[in-house]
């Protein structure tokens, strides 16, 4: 069983001029197949061969011997869940319980993004923005490289990918206005709301 590339759940198109089918097609079909490709080559032959993509994950992040595996692994998975996290029409405040523990958690929909967009922004290097649920509580968290929350006792709710290639051929150096305009403009809140269950 390798492990597969996931058909973007909307088109190439969907998500212009916030995020461009030219990024999409790089990103999606260049970059996300990439770490496809790799992590079946790294495992062809291994006792990880065969494995889900979650046990390969958990196995290879406690071996410092399959550093590659982990970080081509984690990214086809880091990848898969982030383009679940945007939908076209997405975006601005959300509704139903994820609403409910936003308001709880960062006293409002306003601070929750101030927090979501400081994590991405303020990820040093390649790296992701998630919320999370950990132990019950809402959190907004950075990973840094591949690093996934998977291998944290997190469940990953909501992701904003901030390597460059997400964002570098429709902004540029502006880490910000990308993060900006996908939160008020593409987050899928009912993928968010599906995770809490
Ligand atoms: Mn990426």
């Amino acid at each position: 069983m390798a492990i597969t590339l996931p058909e973007l759940p909307y088109a190439k198109e969907a998500l212009a001029p916030y995020i461009s089918a030219n990024t999409l097609d790089f990103h999606h079909g260049k970059h996300h197949k990439a770490y496809v490709d790799n992590v079946n080559k790294l495992i062809a032959g291994t006792d990880l061969e065969g494995k889900s993509l979650e046990q390969i994950i958990i196995a290879a992040a406690k071996d410092p011997a399959k550093a590659g595996i982990f970080n081509n692994a984690a990214q086809v998975w880091n990848h898969s869940f982030y383009w679940k996290c945007l939908k076209p029409g997405g975006g601005g405040p959300p509704k139903g319980a994820i609403a409910d523990k936003i308001n709880a958690a960062f006293g409002g929909y306003d601070k929750f993004v101030e927090e979501l967009k400081n994590a991405g922004v303020t990820q040093f290097g390649s790296g992701w923005a998630w919320l999370v649920l950990d132990g019950g509580a809402l959190k907004i968290t950075k990973t840094a490289n591949a690093d996934t929350p998977l291998v944290h006792g997190q469940k990953a709710l909501l992701t904003l990918d901030v390597w460059e290639h997400a964002y570098y051929l429709d902004y540029q150096n502006r880490r910000p206005d990308y993060l900006a305009a996908v939160i008020q403009n593409l987050i899928n809140w009912d993928f968010a709301n599906a995770n809490l269950g």
